[in-house]
C-alpha cells in the first residue's frame, strides 16, 4: 500500500478521499480564524506523500548554459534572506459540488473549502535562480517544479510558472520552508514548497525536488492535460486540451460559510459570515450579500488590515449583521466580491459550466429557514 506511510490527520476535516488525501474544513472553522491552523489547512494530494528526510534532502536547481547547477540542501536553502508572507491558497476545483448540482462534471466533489490562509516563509524563488545564473533575457520562458512525489509508473507530481513571474521580487513567490510558524507539516510539502502568491493551487508544487527553467510549459499532466478552463458547449468527446491556456491566477471568488445551507435561524436579525478573495494579488474592495436572491444588496464589513495594493495576496474576511422583518419564514442569502479591476462575479454556475469543474465563482447562495 503506498498509502500506508501517510501522516495521521486532524479529524475535524471533511474527506473527499482518504487516498490519495483530499479533505477540507468545514465552513465554520474555515473563517474562524483569518490564519488557518495547519491541522485544518485543506489538503490536496494526488500521490502518496513521500517521506523526506530533512539531512539528506536536496533541491536541484538546474543552471542555464554556461552557469552553475546548485544542489541545495535546507541549510544552503536557510542562507538565502528569509521572506514571510500571508496567501490564501485555492484549489481550481474549489466549490465544484455546486457545479456538479447543475450539471455533472468530472472531479473531486470540493464544497467551499478548498481555501485556505497561511503565513509562509522561506526563500524567494528569484534570489535562487539568480545565484544560479539565471536572467529575465528569454521572457517567453517558464519555471518548471517537480515533486518528490510520484505515481507507481514513477512520474513526479509537476507543474510551471512563466519565468516572468518567478524573476519578479515584487510577486514574492517563495520556495517556503515554514508554515504559520513551524516547518512544513507533511501534507504540505515538508521540507520545502513553492509558494505562488495570487496564482491556483495547482502550481504551489510540493515536496519540491527539482526547478528548471524551459522554453515550453512543463510537459506534466497536471499542466497540460489538466487545471483549464473550457466553454460549458465543450464535452468530453470535442475537448482539445492544447487549445485553453493552464489556470494561472484566479477569477475573483468569495461564500458564506455562516449560516449553513438548511439551517434554521433565530428570528430578529442575522449574522451573515464569509471569506472573499481574488487572484493576481488584487484586492478585495466590497463584498454585497443579499438576504432576498439578489433583490436587494447590503454591504457587508470586511475585517481586518487593508490589503497591499497589487499585493493583495491574502483572502479578506467578512460579515453583515442585518435586522430581519417580522414574520420572515425565509432566507436566501447570497454574496458577491468586487476586486480592485472591478472584476465581479457571474450569478449563476450556467455560463460558467465546464466540464472538469474549474473556476467557479458564481454568486454563493444559502437557503435558511427562520424561527418563528
Ligand atoms: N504538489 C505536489 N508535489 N503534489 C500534489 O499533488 N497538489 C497541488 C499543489 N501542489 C500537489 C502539489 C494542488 S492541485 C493544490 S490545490 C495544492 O498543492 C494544495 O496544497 P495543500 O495541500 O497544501 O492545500
Ligand atoms: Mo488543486
Amino acid at each position: 500500500d503506498p498509502y500506508a506511510d501517510d501522516p495521521i490527520r486532524h479529524s475535524a476535516l471533511k474527506v473527499n478521499t482518504q487516498c490519495p488525501f483530499n479533505a477540507e474544513p468545514p465552513p465554520e472553522l474555515l473563517t474562524e480564524n483569518y490564519i488557518t491552523p495547519n491541522p485544518i489547512f485543506f489538503t490536496r494530494n494526488h500521490l502518496p506523500v513521500p517521506d523526506v528526510d530533512p539531512d539528506t534532502y536536496r533541491l536541484n536547481v538546474v543552471g542555464p548554459p554556461g552557469g552553475q547547477s546548485l544542489c541545495l540542501s535546507l541549510d544552503d536553502l536557510y542562507q538565502f534572506p528569509k521572506h514571510e508572507i500571508t496567501v490564501t491558497l485555492q484549489c481550481a476545483g474549489n466549490r465544484r459540488s455546486e457545479m456538479t448540482q447543475f450539471k455533472e462534471v468530472r472531479g473531486l466533489q470540493w464544497s467551499l473549502g478548498a481555501i485556505s490562509t497561511a503565513r509562509w516563509a522561506g526563500a524567494r524563488l528569484c534570489d535562487v535562480l539568480a545565484q544560479a545564473g539565471h536572467q529575465l533575457c528569454e521572457t517567453e520562458a517558464h519555471v518548471c517544479f517537480e515533486g518528490l512525489d510520484s505515481d507507481l509508473t514513477g512520474t513526479a507530481y509537476g507543474a510551471s510558472i512563466p519565468l516572468a513571474r518567478a524573476m519578479d521580487p515584487e510577486a514574492e513567490v517563495l520556495l517556503a520552508y515554514e508554515m504559520n510558524g513551524q516547518p512544513l507539516p507533511r501534507d504540505h510539502g515538508f521540507p520545502v514548497r513553492v509558494v505562488v502568491p495570487g496564482v491556483v493551487g495547482a502550481r504551489h508544487v510540493k515536496w519540491l525536488g527539482k526547478v528548471s527553467v524551459e522554453p515550453e510549459e512543463s510537459f506534466s499532466h497536471w499542466q497540460r492535460q489538466d487545471y483549464k478552463g473550457f466553454s460549458p458547449s465543450v464535452d468530453w468527446d470535442t475537448v482539445d486540451f492544447d487549445s485553453a491556456p493552464s489556470i494561472q491566477e484566479l477569477p475573483v471568488q468569495s461564500a458564506i460559510t455562516q449560516p449553513k445551507e438548511g439551517e434554521t435561524i433565530g428570528s430578529g436579525e442575522v449574522t451573515v459570515k464569509g471569506y472573499a478573495w481574488s487572484g493576481g494579488g488584487r484586492a478585495v474592495v466590497r463584498v454585497d450579500v443579499s438576504l432576498d436572491g439578489g433583490l436587494t444588496w447590503q454591504v457587508a464589513e470586511l475585517e481586518g488590515e487593508e490589503q497591499r495594493a497589487r499585493k493583495a495576496w491574502a483572502w479578506r474576511l467578512w460579515h453583515l449583521q442585518a435586522p430581519l422583518p417580522a414574520g420572515i419564514k425565509e432566507l436566501n442569502i447570497v454574496c458577491k466580491a468586487v476586486d480592485d479591476s472591478y472584476n465581479v462575479q457571474p450569478d449563476t454556475v450556467a455560463p460558467i459550466w465546464n466540464l472538469r469543474g474549474v473556476l467557479n465563482n458564481a454568486w454563493h447562495r444559502v437557503h435558511v429557514h427562520v424561527a418563528p
